[in-house]
Order: structure tokens, then sequence, then C-alpha cells
């Protein structure tokens, strides 16, 4: 990561996850990097700095063990070549990591209450639609006691680093679980420049609404502690900033993007993440990933077949169950195609302790059971659906797909979309929802999804399945050359240089 601009303030960072974790087998105490674009980007920036912490939640009893070993300060952990404590001096990558511990019930009604499903769910269109009670005595109790305390005890560890480095540092947040921690911070460190990275869709005014007056405009407060609100696109800073004006009353500017608190700018930016090409380039040509190519050229392209695949997490946004249906009405429209492609999905189960996802979970396997029964021809079942987290399989498979999907009804940006234009090799054709982030990038090369209409779509995927050759590699050449001019280290030196602005260095 020598190309990161490096910075000469500390830096504190603000993940629920962070870049290691620690575990116990036979042997004793071991320590895993964490995975994903985000954590290695972000832990590339900690470890070339000197002064530079990440304030991260305790995830296993064993975090909580070493947490509690080390009075809740920070550790230095060494990344590489084997992630280990240091207790000197490291002879290679280090991170300093603070594991916060919060108690067990608290936590629970921070994450499995308010973060998911209710924040994720208001933030995805999901919210409150069904008859279902909202919000009751409990979830109220559950704001104050979970998400509102969560938030102020990572604050109190944040400002308790910025304390330690003079009060004067950098400080990047992360996402919908810290709404609140900004200002905490700001209150006890004036000093601080702080941005607040917002992953996931930011609605419009009126879909806040679905909460009550006081716990939204705590939200929106919480955040405006930031100097920067940094989101994916422009129309997510654009409702923010709207939402400011609306709920809260504030002074807005929407040309520049800013909102007035008191004496304060806070600026909305929009930074669109990205992939890091070199490590997927590296991922490509393992030999895990030949294993897994050959397999699936096998099961799915011989005799000039074609495969179209999905790979997401099973979350009622990424909108699997109205995929299957457009594939199913495209089967059922184009007969022809029946027995020539096959749908292969990789769906990583996610969130089971929340009923709705586990109740998606049975309706996905209904589904794809109907579709199977009615469409399965000489033995080949036109839908292969995979219950599986396996990032060497997903690749492979991205390499040698004809179409992906990618049907989201909300998504923040949505990195596979991007994965898949940097390490396809077969004029793979991205079918995009229109209300997916990266669609604002890649939609002009992509086939568009209207994510609520299963007719529309299924008419997408017959467009993409009968594209000519030769536009379908002119497109994702395309896709390809803007996802690797526009990786995950600009979005990050973008944000930097935005915040070397602020603290008057440049
Ligand atoms: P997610 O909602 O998790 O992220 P996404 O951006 O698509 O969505 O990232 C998922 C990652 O997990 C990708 O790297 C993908 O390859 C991997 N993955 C998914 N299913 C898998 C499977 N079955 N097996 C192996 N790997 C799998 C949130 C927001 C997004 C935003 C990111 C980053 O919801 O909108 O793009 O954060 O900001």
């Amino acid at each position: 990561m020598s190309d990161i601009d490096l910075l000469d303030l500390p830096l504190v960072l603000l993940s629920n996850r962070g870049p290691v974790s620690f575990d116990r087998d036979a042997s004793g105490r071991t320590v895993n990097r964490g995975a994903g674009g985000l954590v290695s980007a972000l832990s590339g920036l900690a470890e070339h700095l000197d002064d530079a912490v990440w304030v991260c939640g305790a995830a296993t009893p064993e975090d909580a063990a070493v947490a509690g070993e080390n009075d809740g300060g920070a550790i230095l952990v060494q990344t590489q070549p084997t992630p280990h404590v240091v207790e000197g001096q490291p002879d290679g990558p280090s991170i300093r990591v603070r594991l916060v511990v919060t108690d067990p019930d608290a936590y629970a009604d921070f994450y499995s209450v308010w973060s998911n499903p209710i924040l994720w769910f208001i933030q995805h269109g999901l919210y409150g639609r069904s008859l279902a009670p909202v919000l009751t005595r409990a979830e109220h109790d559950a704001f104050e006691n979970g998400y509102a305390a969560v938030n102020r005890a990572y604050a109190d560890a944040v400002a308790d680093e910025v304390r330690s480095r003079g009060g004067k540092a950098l400080v990047l947040l992360q996402d919908y679980h810290f709404y609140l921690v900004a200002e905490h911070v700001r209150e006890q460190c004036p000093d601080v420049v702080l941005t607040h990275f917002v992953h996931i869709p930011w609605p419009g005014p009126d879909e806040w609404r679905v909460l009550p007056g006081n716990i939204r405009e705590r939200l929106l407060r919480g955040l405006l502690g930031s100097d920067v609100v940094g989101f994916h696109t422009r129309r997510y800073a654009r409702n923010f900033v709207l939402c400011a004006g609306e709920l809260l009353g504030l002074p807005i500017n929407l040309d520049d993007l800013t909102v007035t608190v008191n004496d304060r700018v806070v600026s909305a930016r929009y930074y669109p993440i990205s992939v890091d090409p070199a490590a997927l380039d590296a991922t490509l040509a393992s030999e895990d990933v030949a294993a897994h190519m050959a397999m699936l050229r096998y099961v799915f392209l011989d005799e000039d077949r074609q495969l179209v695949l999905r790979v997401d997490r099973t979350d009622p946004s990424k909108n699997v169950v109205r995929g299957f249906l457009a594939f199913g009405t495209l089967l059922d429209q184009h007969p022809e195609l029946v027995g020539r492609v096959s749908f292969l999905a990789l769906l990583q189960p996610s969130r089971t302790d929340v009923p709705e996802y586990a109740d998606y979970i049975a309706l996905i396997g209904a589904v794809v059971a109907e579709i199977n029964a009615k469409h399965t021809k000489e033995g080949r079942q036109p839908i292969d659906l995979r219950m599986v987290e396996d990032f060497a399989l997903a690749v492979a498979a991205y390499s040698i797909c004809d179409v992906l999907m990618v049907n989201a009804i909300a998504d923040g940006m949505n990195l596979v979309a991007k994965e898949v234009a940097v390490v396809n090799r077969r004029g793979g054709v991205l079918a995009l929802s229109e209300m997916a982030g990266s669609h604002e990038e890649l939609g002009e090369f992509a086939v568009t999804l209207h994510p609520f209409d299963v007719q529309q779509m299924a008419d997408a995927l017959y467009t993409a399945l009968t594209m000519p050759m030769e536009e379908r590699h002119r497109r994702l050449a395309a896709a390809a050359e803007q996802v690797r001019t526009h990786d995950v280290r600009r979005w990050l030196n973008d944000q930097l240089a935005d915040l070397r602005h602020l603290a008057g260095f440049s």
C-alpha cells in the first residue's frame, strides 16, 4: 500500500469488525486476519502509519479475554507473515488494535435489534411496510440501553485514544452501527478532524419519518458531529443534506452539499468504494481458483451452454427471490433456452438469527424447487443453488460466467459487480440493478435491471444472453477499465485528501 497518501496526524479508526480477531485451538491462542476489501484497505493504511489505532468490537470470547488482560487498552498486533501479538518491537507490518467489550445484552440490542434489522431495513426500503407492530416499548428501550449505550462506549474509547495523542487526530468512523459516535467524540475532543463513511444507501427524509422525531434527530445530530459524512454516491449524499434541512431545520446548501450546524460547516461527500484489482488478479491466478474453474466449466459450459451467476448474502435487500422468478419467466417465454442456460447461485447465509432472514432463506428454497421442478430437462436442473461462502469458488465463477445478475432493491455500492468486471474472461455481461450504487459508474456498460419488475428483468436477461460477442467484450473491457482506474486505494486517498485539507495540510 505504498501508494496510500500518508498523513501527518495520528489516525484513529473505528469499525464494528476489526482487522484481527482472536480464537483458541488445541495449540493455544490464535490470531486471524479479517477478510474483505474494506478491512484490507484500511489495514494497509494503519500498517503504514507510525501512530494509528483501530478501535473495534471484541467479537469472540477470546477477543474479550485479550481485552481484559490489557485492561481495555490497545495492543500491538503484527499482521505479517504470521499474525501475532507483539511484546517489544515488531519486525514486520503491525497494527495497534483496541478491542471494546460491552455488556452482551446491550450489544444484542445494539446489533440484532437496532443496527440490523431496523437501521439496515430503513436504509434499504424494507422497514415497517408489513403490519407488524413497530416500535414497541422493547425497541424503544433497546435504543437507549443498546444502540445509544454501545455507541457511547465506543465513542469513549475513540476519545480516549485521541486524548492520548494530544487531542488532535484524524478519525475515520465506519457505517450504520455508529451514527451517534461522532457527536460524542467531538464533545470530548473539539480539535478532531472526523469523517464518518456510510456504506449503505441513505434514503430521503420521508423514509426516515418511520422513526419517531426524537430518535431520527439524534441519529442525524450524531452524524453531524463529523466534518465530512461520506457516501458511495451523490444521490445518497444529497438525501443526507435534505434530511438535515427537513428533519432538523438546519441551513443547507444543495449545490456544494453542506449543512451548517452552529458555527460548523459539515460536508456530505461521495467516494465510491471499490475493489483491489491486484489482489483479485492474484486470487484469479491461484491454484485453488483454477481447480474450481475446471469443475465449473465441466458442469455448466459444455456444448456451448451459457451460465448466469449471482453471488450474494441471503439478504432480502439483494432481491434473490425476484431474480429467480425472472429467470423462471425467461425459461417460460423462451423454451429454447431450457437445458442451454444454467443459473448458478452462490449464497452466503446471513444474519440467520433475524426472523426475516430465516424466512427469506426458506422462500428462496421453495422458489428454486418450483422452477427446477418445472424446467428440468434430460436430468439437468436449471438452477444450481449453493449455500456457501467460498471466495475462491466465487472468483472462479466470476471469471467464466456469461451474465452476472445483481438485482438488489437497494445496495450501497455492490462490490460483486466490480469484482466480475475485473476478473471475467468470457465477455460476461453485467445485468445490474439501477438501485445499486455501482450502477452510477457501471450502468452505461451494463444491461439495467428494474428490481421490482420481474418481466423487465426476464427481458434484460434475454438481451444479455443473446448479445453479440464483440459487444459483450467491448462493454466488459470498458467496465474493467473504469474499476481498475477507480480502485479501493482511490476511495481511501480521496477521503484522506479531503481530511488533510480540513486539517490545514493542503
Ligand atoms: P455487502 O452487502 O456485503 O456490503 P457487497 O458489496 O456485494 O455487499 O460485498 C459482498 C462481498 O462478499 C463481495 O466481496 C463478494 O465477493 C463476497 N461474497 C458474497 N457472497 C459470497 C459467497 N457466497 N461466497 C463468497 N464470497 C461472497 C456492504 C454494502 C454494499 C457495499 C459494501 C462495501 O451492502 O453495498 O458495496 O458494504 O461498502
